[in-house]
């Protein structure tokens, strides 16, 4: 068996692999899984066999012997060099990974595969969500494959449409809630309570594990170096908190030397964890009404927080905020210079680093990995409004010359 923790990141209370627990019982802190590290061989990680997620089980919390992985190859996405982007933003050494090539089209799989093991496992009858959209996706994917039922439960009208259409294909409870994501959550959490439905929002710390392993490829891919800077989109901050322990997790075993500046980007109309960065504040003030395009991350009171701030503030990163013109300029010139079809919660990574580039945060020789979320194709909607609509045209050669710009 192996032996890992389930404990309070505040006071330490630990709590047994087998309670169904998400939030420390004594002081209501967020909690997080640890491994007796000194027993784990590093070379089961740098000579690991397979791809994505599962390859680094010594690194997951199961019985590798027993363990039954409910899984659709997520993880191992492409990190691309992304010179001609770098060019135009006047750095030299620029990765994008991208996590809309996860089964469903975001990072959200690479927590769901742990999450819904988890709930096999423990045996639960259902498992549910609150969700911006993408989470929803991913668990009513993974519950299918698992062949066990879910529920979640959406902020209404602000969900983009790829990602219901998940949810309802795979044969999700979908709900509209009259309230955004925060409202949502609030209400599934009572409804796991008081259902016995195990609840994978990202304060689920299983989720987390799993989410990690985007530091372990990137790391690897590299050729187990660290970057200097790693980039992404902050809504919940649960992948900000997981990518950091998964960076922390290969400097305690000796893999690595260091950790990349954690830098977390949010949307303008929400942004509590980049005021409480740049305010010095040990906690968040909630943004009762968030409101950004980018509607993955219209997230007011972001559950992890309290991990986010620490991750930042340790690794020496920074927090900024990004309008939704920038982030929408950002995808267009991801798509157009590099190929990359993100949405815009995404592209808040491009638009960060752009912005901290022209204000002198970021340095131009900086070896920067941004990490692009979500697929384009996820908010088919947004993609539409920001480019140019289609010309009708007669079905003659005539005709389409004299529209057509060559
Ligand atoms: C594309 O699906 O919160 O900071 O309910 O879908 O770990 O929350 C989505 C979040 C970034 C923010 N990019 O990640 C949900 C949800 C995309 C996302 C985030 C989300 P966290």
């Amino acid at each position: 068996m192996k032996d890992y923790t389930v404990e309070c990141i505040r006071c330490g209370a630990s709590y047994p692999k087998d309670e169904i627990v998400y939030t420390c019982s004594k002081c209501g802190g967020l909690l997080n899984i640890t491994y007796d590290y000194a027993k784990i061989d590093k070379d089961r990680i740098v000579n690991a066999k397979g791809e994505g997620v599962w390859k680094y089980a010594v690194l997951l919390p199961f019985d590798e012997h027993t363990i039954k992985p409910v899984t659709i190859n997520e993880g191992n996405t492409p990190l691309y060099m992304s010179d001609r982007l770098a060019k135009l933003i006047g750095v030299t050494d620029l990765w994008v990974k991208h996590e809309g090539l996860n089964p469903s089209g975001s990072f959200k799989d690479r927590g769901m595969t742990v999450g819904v093991t988890k709930a096999m496992e423990l045996g639960v009858k259902g498992v549910a969500c609150a969700s911006t959209g993408n989470t929803s996706a991913s668990l009513a994917i993974f519950a299918a494959k698992a062949g066990i039922p879910s529920y979640v439960l959406l902020p209404k009208g602000k969900v983009a449409l790829g990602k219901v259409a998940q949810a309802m294909m795979h044969g999700a409870q979908v709900f509209s809630i009259r309230g955004n994501f925060d409202d949502a959550l609030r209400v599934v959490r009572v409804l796991c309570e008081e259902e016995k439905l195990y609840l994978l929002n990202s304060v689920n710390p299983y989720r987390l594990e799993g989410q990690k392993t985007i530091a372990f490829e990137v790391a690897e891919k590299l050729g187990w170096q660290v970057p200097d800077r790693l980039i992404l989109p902050v809504g919940n901050a649960g992948n900000i908190s997981a990518i950091y322990k998964g960076f922390l997790e290969l400097k305690t075993l000796g893999i690595t030397d260091s950790v990349p500046k954690m830098t977390g980007i949010q949307a303008e109309g929400a942004k509590p964890v980049v005021s409480a960065i740049k305010e010095g504040k040990a906690e968040i003030t909630p943004e009762p009404k968030p409101e950004t395009i980018a509607s993955a991350i219209r997230i007011g009171d972001p559950v992890n927080a309290e991990k986010a701030l620490l991750a930042i503030r340790n690794s020496g990163g920074v927090a900024e905020s990004v309008t939704d013109e920038e982030i929408t300029e950002a995808q267009l010139l991801l798509a157009r210079q590099e190929g990359i079809g993100v949405e815009p919660a995404s592209a808040a990574s491009i638009a960060g680093l752009r912005k901290l580039v022209d204000m002198g945060v970021i340095q131009k020789d900086e070896k920067i990995v941004c990490i692009t979320t979500g697929h384009l194709l996820k908010d088919p909607e947004r993609a539409i409004a920001i480019s140019e609509t289609p010309k009708e045209v007669d079905a003659d050669i005539d005709a389409l010359r004299k529209v057509l710009k060559l």
